[in-house]
């Protein structure tokens, strides 16, 4: 239940205000250049107290490679990666030690397991997603061998749509934007919000370059199912959309793809048709609810079963899309890793190329 993947499989460990949080990667193949600088940068992407659009937790997030990597090369065993925590402020949640907080997890992984670390919430904290990024930086060391690429970047924030899509600006933005003249709304949308001690959802759109045709194993294995399992499991993520996320307001011929001897006329599809790439652009999107943690006077009850009203202190990510992007490319990058894995035994052709 911490494990994701089949045969690029890791498995995440550690809470909020532990000592650490890390992961543990196995499936990764012997001879792959291991980029530790890569592994630091993607995890400085993702890692709080950058700016005011992120919490003002401070962690350098600096990974530890305790395994798995010899002379700069991975050897076929299980990489493992540690993350120490440096700034937890646990006082901070002593007010709500028994309190539940209304939009997080508290309620339910009291009720579920009669005991919680609830100091930053624990393991329910979204601290466990930078383990996944680490994953992720290692699937993308695979995928940047086979030139497949994975960007994203925010599309949508507190309902104002992005009407330019550019991936490389994104790359730049405080904000992972992917328009410069929404940005500038959106940071004003943002400033609002947290000067109100309000939060604000959004959309977070990902692309998957040069992808071959055939990854995906139907029908319990897809690849669209498998992103929407990966993407749905990052924190505060309510949905996803494959292709056009306006496909359910067209009719079939607006929606169908025609296909030409040089390709596909269009991608409304988002590359994958029954649950298999079809070479195009994998196209997503991914749906953000705001941040649960805010700070104004809210109802709850506490584990005794009193009304109570919650005041939060500590410090919270204003908008969780930001720095969930990074998160989404991360598990993105380990389903491709895993399903081009996958796709190696499916001919009998790929099969001799290795044996014979
Ligand atoms: N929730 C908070 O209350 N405060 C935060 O600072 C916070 N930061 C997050 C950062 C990222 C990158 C992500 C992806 C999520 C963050 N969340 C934060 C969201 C919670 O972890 C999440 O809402 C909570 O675990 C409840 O799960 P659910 O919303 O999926 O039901």
């Amino acid at each position: 239940f911490n494990s994701f993947g089949e045969i690029f499989r890791f498995t995440t460990f550690g809470e909020s205000h532990g000592k650490a949080i890390g992961v543990i990667i196995d499936g990764v193949p012997a001879g792959l250049k291991f980029d530790e600088e890569f592994l630091v940068s993607e995890l400085d992407r993702r890692r709080p107290g950058k700016n005011r659009f992120a919490t003002q937790r401070k962690e350098s997030d600096t990974p530890e490679v305790l395994s798995g990597v010899f002379e700069g090369m991975t050897t076929g065993t299980p990489i493992s990666i540690v993350i120490f925590n440096k700034d937890q402020k646990s006082k901070d949640y002593s007010n709500i030690k028994d309190i539940f907080r209304p939009g997080h997890a508290d309620f339910t992984y009291w009720h579920k397991y009669g005991i919680r670390d609830y100091r930053g919430g624990g393991r329910s904290s979204a601290r466990e997603t930078a383990a996944r990024v680490a994953a992720g930086a290692v699937a993308k060391m695979i995928l940047r061998e086979l030139d497949i690429e994975i960007e994203a970047g925010v599309v949508e924030i507190g309902g104002i749509r992005a009407e330019n899509i550019d991936y490389e600006y994104a790359k730049n933005s405080p904000i992972f934007a992917l328009d410069s003249e929404a940005e500038k709304k959106w940071i004003e949308a943002i400033d609002k919000a947290r000067e109100e001690h309000n939060s604000l959802g959004g959309v977070v759109k990902l692309r998957i370059k040069n992808l071959p045709v055939g990854l995906g194993e139907p029908i319990y294995y897809k690849l669209d199912n498998i992103l929407a399992s990966a993407m749905v499991s990052i924190n505060a993520v309510k949905g996803i959309y494959i292709g056009n996320s306006e496909a359910h307001k067209l009719t079939g011929l607006e929606n169908n793809d025609e296909i030409s001897k040089d390709g596909f006329l269009s991608n409304n599809c988002g590359g994958v048709l029954g649950g298999i790439s079809n070479g195009e652009d994998v196209e997503l999107e991914v749906f953000f609810k705001p941040t649960p943690s805010i700070f104004k006077p809210q109802k709850s009850v506490d584990i005794y079963g009193n009304e109570v009203e919650v005041n939060l202190k500590g410090r919270h990510d204003p908008i969780v899309a930001v720095r969930g992007s990074v998160v989404a490319e991360a598990m993105a990058a380990c389903v491709v890793a895993d399903m081009l894995f996958l796709n190696m035994t499916r001919k009998m052709e790929y099969i001799k190329k290795i044996y014979q």
